[in-house]
C-alpha cells in the first residue's frame, strides 16, 4: 500500500490536533460535503452514502487523525419515513383487535386478583408491548407446519396475559382458562403464570420469566439451529428466532453476555425486540441518560443491525417541519426521566416543558391541542412503524436484528398507572379507571357490566375474528405451540459399552476417561452416533475430549481458515463446517444454553438430538443453577457430566474449584436424576439406561453424573448388580464372615476405595466385618423412600408398602456409616430409612489445595477416620468399649486435636 502523506503521522500525541480554523473554513468543508451529498450521492441510496462515510473515516485515520467511532446515531428513527415498507394489513380492524386482547389481558389480572388478592399476574407490561405483539402475530410469526419447522418465539415473561388474551380470541382457551390465570391447583387446572413447558407443554415452549435466561437462550438457539443445518439435519425455509426483552432485563449479564457470539456466526436468523418502555419494576430503567441510545452503542460494537424505532408517525410531521434542527435537538437533551414524566403529565406538560425549552419549537405545535400532544406515538406504538421495524429485521442479511421500541409502561392504563413508577406491580382497576379503559379502546360493554370486568370476545362470524384467524392461517397456524413429534431412536444396548462393563485390568484409569471412551464409541454408532452432541466449556483437555476433535470435527461455520499450529500432530484442532463438536470457550452459561437447544430438539425440531455437557462440577449448578432449574422446566433431555469432581479428589486447585455439594444442588431438581458412580461399569450401565429412557421410552427427565479424575483399575462389574446401580445402592464387597462385630460402609465415586481401605483396617485390627456398598444415587433412594412413606401414611389401613432402600437393608444387622467426596447432606439424604440410622462422614468446608491424602485426612473422609467413625458408631450401639475408639485414634495416628474442616 502506498504511504499515505502524513505529516502529522510522527508527531506527539498531543500535537495531532487539527490547526485553528479561519474563519469560516468549517462552513466551506460542509459545504463540499453537501455537495458531495447533492451531486454525487442522490439517488444513489444509503449503502452508497454510508460507503463513503467509511471511506472517508478510513481516510482521516490513516492520516492519524482521531475520527471518531459512531456507535450512536441521533434519537430518531432508523428507518426514514421514504424507507418505511407500507403496511399491508388492515389497520383499523388490527386496532380493534388489539383493543380486545389488551381489555382480557387486563381483565385476567384484575379478576384473579379480585377473586384472591395476592394471586399476581402483570397488566402493564402487555399493555405496553400490544403493538410489538399483535404486528408480530398478524404478519410474522410463522407457525410449525409439516414442512416447516416455525418460528421460534421467547415470549416476555410478564407479557403472559396478553398471550393468553390473544389465544382467547383465536378461540384456543376459553373463558374458564382465563378466570383460572394463575390458579394451577384449581381443578381442572389453570392457566400457568408465566409461561413453563413443564405446567403447560402443548402451550409454551420457552421458559423466559428469569430475567436475562431468554435472551441468552434465544442466542444459542438461534446458533443450534445453523448446527443443525450444517450437519444436515434440518432442510428447508428457515425458521427465525424471536425474542421479545424488556429494557430493564439488559442489565443481566446473560442478557447482554453472548452478542458478540450471535454476530460473529452471522446470525441473520435472530431477531430481538426490546421493549423499551424506559421503566423496570421500581423506576426508570435510566433515569438520567437513554437506555435506547445505550443499547444502540452496544448492540453496534457488538456487530448487530440496530434499528431504533423511537418515534410514531405523528412526528415525522413535526420533523420534517423543524428546519431548525431544534427538535432533533431537544429530543437528544431529554432523558429517559423527562420522557417518563411526558407520559405521566398532561400534554400542556409536555407543550411547555419538552417544546417549550425552545420558543422557536413551540411553533411547531401551535396547530396541536394539549391532548393530541398527550398523544403523539411513541415508535413501538405505532403499528405501521413497527411493521416496517419487523420487516426490515427479517430481511436483513449477514448480522443478526435487534429492534428498539420505545413505548410507554402501562400504555392506556391512564391514571390506574400509564408510566407511573408503581405501574409494574398494579393489579386492580376501580370502576372509573375501567370505563376510561373501556372508553379509550372502544370496548363493547355496557356500564352495568363493567364492575364485573367480564371478558369480551368478538363472535366466531365476526369481522375481527375472521381477520384474525385468516391471518394465522396465512402464517401456518397457532402460536405459542409445543409439539412433540420426534421419533424414538434406535439405542444400542449395553454391549457397546462392552469394553467398560469388563474394567480395565491393571491398568489405571478415571471414571472421565471411560467417559471419554464411552462417548467416542457413541458417535460411531451406525444408528444414533450422528446425534451425539458433546459440548464442552473450553476443558476438552482437561478431561482428554481432545481425542475427539479430529474424529468428529469442531463446528464453526466458517470452517478453518487457518492452518492449525498442531496439524501435525494427531489430535490437531480440528474445526469444521459439519463438525459435531461444540466447543463453546469459556462460557457455562452459553454451553448450558446450547445443551438445552440440544435437549428440546425433540419439541422445538422434531427429532431427538443426545447433548453431552462435560464442564468442571464446580462451575455448573453452583454458577448456573438458575438455567439449569430452567433445563427442567422446557424438559431438556441428556446428560451433564460435572468432571473434576469432589472435594479431595480434585486436589491441587483450591478453594473456588474443588467441588462438594454439586450432588446436592443437582437434587434439588426434581426430574433430574442424579448420580455418583465410581466405577466405568456403573458409568456405562446408567448411560445405557438414560439413552432408554429418555430417547426410546420418551421420558421426561434428564441425568446429572459426577465424574472424577483419579485413576484406579476399574473392576468388572459383578453378576446382579444393574438394578442396584440404577436405583442408588448395591453391595460392591462383603466383608469377611468370621469376625466378632458387623458394619456397613456406603462409598461413592473414587471415596468407594478409601471404604474398602477402611475395609481391611477394621478387619485385620478391630474384628470388624464390614460390607462395603457403592451408593450410586443417594437422591433417587431419597425419593423413592419418601414417596412410599407418603403413601403408607395416606393409605394406614392398607399393607404397607416398602421403599427400595429399606427393603435392602431391612435384613443387614450392625452399625452403617457412610462415606462420600460431598459434603454430609448427600448421604444423609437416606438417613432416616437406614436401620439403626447413619453415620455420614464428608467434605464440609471451603477446599484445599493439597495432595489427595492430606486432604482426606483434614477433610475426615479417608479409611483410618472411617474405621474411628464405624468403632464410634458400634460403641454407641453398645458393641464395642469406647476404649476400642481410643486405640483406633492413637494406632491409626489421627490427632483428635485437629481442625474442624468446616469451620476453618
Ligand atoms: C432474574 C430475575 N430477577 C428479578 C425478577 C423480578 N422482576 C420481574 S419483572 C421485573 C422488571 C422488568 O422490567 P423490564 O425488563 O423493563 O420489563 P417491562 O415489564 O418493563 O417490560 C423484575 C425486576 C425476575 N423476574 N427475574
Ligand atoms: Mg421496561
Amino acid at each position: 500500500m502506498k504511504a499515505p502523506k502524513n505529516v502529522l503521522k510522527n508527531s506527539p500525541p498531543d500535537l495531532r490536533v487539527l490547526p485553528p480554523l479561519e474563519d469560516n473554513e468549517e462552513d466551506k468543508w460542509l459545504a463540499s460535503l453537501e455537495s458531495v451529498l447533492e451531486f454525487a450521492l442522490k439517488g444513489q441510496g444509503p449503502e452508497k452514502a454510508s460507503r463513503f462515510l467509511k471511506s472517508l473515516t478510513k481516510r482521516l485515520r490513516e492520516q492519524g487523525i482521531e475520527a471518531s467511532r459512531v456507535v450512536s446515531t441521533p434519537y430518531i428513527n432508523t428507518i426514514t419515513p421514504d424507507r418505511q415498507a407500507p403496511f399491508p394489513g388492515d389497520w383499523e380492524m388490527e386496532r380493534r383487535i388489539k383493543s380486545y386482547v389488551r381489555w382480557n389481558a387486563m381483565a385476567m389480572v384484575v379478576n384473579a386478583n379480585r377473586e384472591h388478592s395476592g394471586l399476581g399476574g402483570h397488566i402493564s407490561t402487555y399493555a405496553s408491548a400490544a403493538t410489538l405483539y399483535e404486528v408480530a402475530f398478524n404478519h410474522f410469526l410463522r407457525a410449525r407446519t409439516p414442512d416447516f419447522a416455525g418460528d421460534l418465539v421467547y415470549f416476555q415473561g410478564h407479557a403472559t396475559p396478553g398471550i393468553y388474551a390473544r389465544a382467547f380470541l383465536e378461540g384456543r382457551i376459553n373463558e374458564q382458562h382465563l378466570h383460572k390465570f394463575r390458579q394451577e391447583l384449581a381443578k381442572g387446572g389453570g392457566l400457568s403464570s408465566y409461561p413453563h413447558p413443564y405446567l403447560m407443554p402443548d402451550f409454551w415452549q420457552f421458559p423466559t420469566v428469569s430475567m436475562g435466561l431468554g435472551p441468552l437462550l434465544s442466542i444459542y438457539q438461534a446458533r443450534f439451529n445453523r448446527y443443525l443445518q450444517a450437519r444436515d439435519f434440518l432442510k428447508g425455509p428457515e425458521s427465525k428466532v424471536w425474542a421479545f426483552i424488556g429494557d430493564g432485563e439488559t442489565d443481566e449479564p446473560e442478557t447482554l453476555g453472548s452478542l458478540t457470539l450471535a454476530s460473529r456466526e452471522n446470525l441473520d436468523n435472530l431477531i430481538w425486540v426490546i421493549n423499551c418502555n424506559l421503566q423496570r419494576l421500581d423506576g426508570p430503567v435510566r433515569g438520567n441518560g437513554k437506555i435506547i441510545q445505550e443499547l444502540e452503542a452496544l448492540f453496534q460494537g457488538a456487530g448487530w443491525n440496530v434499528i431504533k424505532l423511537i418515534w410514531g408517525s405523528d412526528w415525522d410531521k413535526l420533523l420534517e417541519a423543524d428546519k431548525s434542527g431544534l427538535l432533533l435537538k431537544r429530543m437528544e437533551e431529554a432523558v429517559d426521566g423527562d420522557y417518563q414524566k411526558y407520559s405521566v403529565e398532561p400534554g400542556s406538560y409536555t407543550r411547555r416543558h419538552f417544546f417549550g425549552k425552545y420558543p422557536e419549537l413551540l411553533g411547531l405545535v401551535n396547530h396541536l391541542t394539549d391532548e393530541q400532544i398527550h398523544k403523539l406515538l411513541r415508535g413501538g406504538h405505532d403499528s405501521r412503524k413497527v411493521y416496517a421495524a419487523y420487516k426490515a429485521a427479517v430481511e436483513h442479511t449477514g448480522q443478526p436484528t435487534v429492534i428498539l421500541a420505545k413505548t410507554v409502561k402501562g400504555y392506556g392504563l391512564g391514571e390506574a398507572g400509564e408510566g407511573r413508577n408503581v405501574t409494574h406491580q398494579q393489579k386492580k382497576l376501580n370502576e372509573k379507571e375501567l370505563r376510561e379503559f373501556r372508553e379509550r379502546f372502544g370496548i363493547p360493554i355496557s356500564d352495568e357490566e363493567i364492575a364485573q370486568t367480564p371478558f369480551f370476545r368478538p363472535l366466531p362470524s365476526s369481522r375481527e375474528t375472521r381477520y384474525l384467524l385468516e391471518r394465522r392461517k396465512q402464517l401456518g397456524g397457532f402460536l405459542p405451540r409445543r409439539v412433540v413429534e420426534a421419533k424414538p431412536l434406535e439405542i444400542p444396548g449395553p454391549e457397546l459399552f462392552g469394553e467398560l462393563l469388563k474394567g480395565s485390568g491393571k491398568f489405571e484409569v478415571s471414571t472421565t476417561m471411560g467417559f471419554v471412551r464411552l462417548l467416542s464409541l457413541l458417535t460411531r454408532d451406525k444408528n444414533i452416533g450422528r446425534q451425539v452432541v458433546p459440548i464442552i466449556p473450553d476443558e476438552a483437555r482437561t478431561f482428554g475430549l481432545d481425542a475427539l476433535f479430529r474424529e468428529i470435527g469442531i463446528y464453526s461455520p466458517k470452517g478453518q481458515l487457518y492452518e492449525p499450529v498442531d496439524k501435525k500432530s494427531l489430535l490437531y484442532y480440528n474445526e469444521t463446517k459439519d463438525g459435531q463438536i461444540l466447543e463453546e470457550g469459556i462460557t457455562e452459561a452459553g454451553s448450558m444454553a446450547t445443551f438445552i437447544a440440544a435437549g428440546t430438539s425433540y419439541a422445538t425440531h422434531a427429532r431427538y438430538m443426545i447433548p453431552f455437557y462435560i464442564y468442571y462440577s464446580m462451575f455448573g449448578f453452583q454458577r448456573i443453577g438458575d438455567l439449569m432449574w430452567l433445563g427442567g422446566d422446557i424438559k431438556a433431555k441428556g446428560f451433564l457430566l460435572g468432571a473434576t469432581a469432589g472435594r479431595t479428589t480434585l486436589n491441587g486447585e483450591g478453594l473456588q474449584h474443588q467441588d462438594g455439594h454439586s450432588l446436592v444442588l443437582s437434587s434439588t431438581i426434581p426430574n433430574l436424576l442424579t448420580y455418583d458412580p465410581a466405577f466405568t461399569y456403573e458409568l456405562a450401565t446408567i448411560i445405557s439406561d438414560g439413552l432408554r429412557r429418555m430417547y426410546i421410552d420418551g421420558e421426561d427427565v434428564c441425568y446429572y453424573l459426577s465424574l472424577y479424575n483419579e485413576n484406579y483399575p476399574m473392576p468388572p462389574m459383578p453378576p446382579g448388580v444393574q438394578e442396584g446401580i440404577l436405583k442408588g445402592l448395591y453391595r460392591f464387597k462383603a466383608g469377611p464372615e468370621t469376625k466378632k462385630h458387623k458394619a456397613h460402609l456406603f462409598g461413592s465415586g473414587p471415596i468407594l476405595r478409601e471404604a474398602l481401605r477402611a475395609q481391611q483396617i477394621l478387619a485385620d485390627k478391630f474384628d470388624v466385618s464390614a460390607d462395603v456398598w457403592s451408593a450410586t444415587s443417594y437422591k433417587l433412594l431419597r425419593s423413592d423412600a419418601q414417596r412410599c412413606e407418603r403413601w403408607n401414611m395416606l393409605h394406614p389401613a392398607e399393607r404397607q408398602k416398602k421403599s427400595f432402600v429399606e427393603t435392602l437393608l431391612e435384613k443387614e444387622t450392625g452399625v452403617f456409616v457412610a462415606v462420600s467426596d460431598n459434603i454430609k447432606l448427600a448421604p444423609d439424604q437416606i438417613a432416616p430409612w437406614v436401620p439403626g440410622g447413619l453415620t455420614s462422614l464428608g467434605t464440609d468446608g471451603f477446599g484445599r489445595s493439597d495432595t489427595r491424602e492430606r486432604l482426606r485426612r483434614f477433610f475426615e473422609v479417608d479409611a483410618e477416620l472411617t474405621v474411628i467413625a464405624t468403632l464410634w458408631a458400634l460403641a454407641k450401639a453398645g458393641k464395642v468399649e469406647r476404649s476400642m475408639v481410643q486405640k483406633a485414634i492413637k494406632e491409626l495416628a489421627v490427632d483428635p486435636e485437629k481442625v474442624y474442616p468446616e469451620m476453618v
